[in-house]
């Protein structure tokens, strides 16, 4: 394996990230080479010191250390199908956004020719690239992991998440479907306080400090689901978490209810199941159905694979 420390870093795709990723490596005082599909978008990194590749086999071959930053995971194929016979030695920090199986796909195919490989999942803004609120996952070959540490802290919060490729896809993936729903949720809300004319601000200025004070319940549905008992005494009963009246109520005001009328159909399913007197964390087992048909895994057999964290 290479030493990223003492190498230059190539940096291939300059789109937002991409940018954002060789310019800070610029300004810690790295070697950069760039590559772009579209060569133009390298003529603001050569003025501020980077070498452009003058093709896709040039960037490859200029540094040990390969940093992909492309649209998605046909991208990365299109791009390295090319030339990765010739990358034997090399190591890729793959960065651009892939599904789980898909990071596994590309860490089989870069071992298959000889390339060291380190999946990456990005957590962060563009502008927020360079400082420590920008957080980056990584998951794969921890050799490559502590050997590129110098290059990775440049850019965020590096945590390792361990040596399956698809892990740190997977977190970032099911952070990103928490927050989204959550968005969604908000924005529901927001119709509804809308058909009577509040303004989103004013309803964004209430639900704030409500919704904040909400997320302390995570940490108890955690461990009502770890602890594989959803019945714990002392939780609301899904019996009595019946949601249709604000199914109803969405639907009186005019407004879609479809973000609600989906957990509602969670909660109707455990119900129907005979769960109607356990808590609220129950309608995990309808999300994790599709799975537990898929493996016959039970949640209690997921956690004897633990993630390895190491930050
Ligand atoms: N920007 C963000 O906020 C998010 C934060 C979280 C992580 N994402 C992921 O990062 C990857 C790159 O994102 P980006 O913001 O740089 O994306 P764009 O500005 O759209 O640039 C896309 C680059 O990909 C090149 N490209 C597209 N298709 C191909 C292809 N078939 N072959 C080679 N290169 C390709 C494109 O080149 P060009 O259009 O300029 O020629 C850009 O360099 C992404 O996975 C995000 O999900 C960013």
């Amino acid at each position: 394996m290479t030493d990223p420390q003492g190498a230059g870093v190539t940096v291939l795709g300059l789109g937002a990230m991409g940018s954002a990723l060789a310019t800070t490596l610029l300004d810690a005082g790295h070697a950069v080479t760039v590559w772009n599909r579209t060569s133009a978008r390298a003529v603001d990194l050569s003025a501020r010191g980077a070498q452009a590749a003058s093709s896709i086999g040039a960037a490859v071959a200029a540094n040990p250390l390969i940093v992909a930053c492309l649209l998605d995971h046909a991208s990365v194929h299109e791009t390295l199908d090319p030339v990765i016979a010739g990358m034997r030695g090399s190591t890729l920090v793959n960065l651009t956004t892939t599904t789980p199986n898909e990071a596994r796909e590309l860490a089989t195919w870069a071992a298959g020719h000889g390339v060291d490989h380190l999946d990456g999942a990005i957590m962060a803004t563009p502008p927020m690239i360079g400082t420590p609120e920008a957080s980056i996952l990584y998951s794969g070959s921890r050799d490559v992991f502590d050997a590129s540490r110098p290059v990775l802290d440049r850019w965020a919060t590096s945590t390792y998440d361990g040596a399956d490729a698809g892990l740190a896809s997977l977190v970032d993936l099911a952070m990103l479907s928490g927050m989204y729903s959550m968005f969604a949720g908000f924005l529901h809300g927001a119709a509804m306080a809308g058909s009577v004319g509040i303004s989103a601000t004013e309803f964004a200025a209430r639900a704030t400090p409500f919704l904040s004070a909400m997320t302390d319940g995570f940490e108890h549905f955690a461990g009502v689901i770890d602890g594989g008992d959803y019945a714990v005494p002392g939780q609301q009963s899904l019996d009595f978490s019946d949601l249709s009246h604000i199914v109803r109520a969405s639907e009186e005001q005019g407004v879609r209810p479809t973000t609600i009328a989906a957990v509602q159909e969670l909660i109707s399913e455990q119900i129907a199941d005979g769960h109607g007197a356990e808590g609220f964390a129950r309608i995990y087992e309808s999300l994790r159905a599709e799975r537990t048909a898929k493996t016959g895994q039970t949640h209690q057999d997921d956690n004897s694979d633990e993630l390895e964290v190491a930050r």
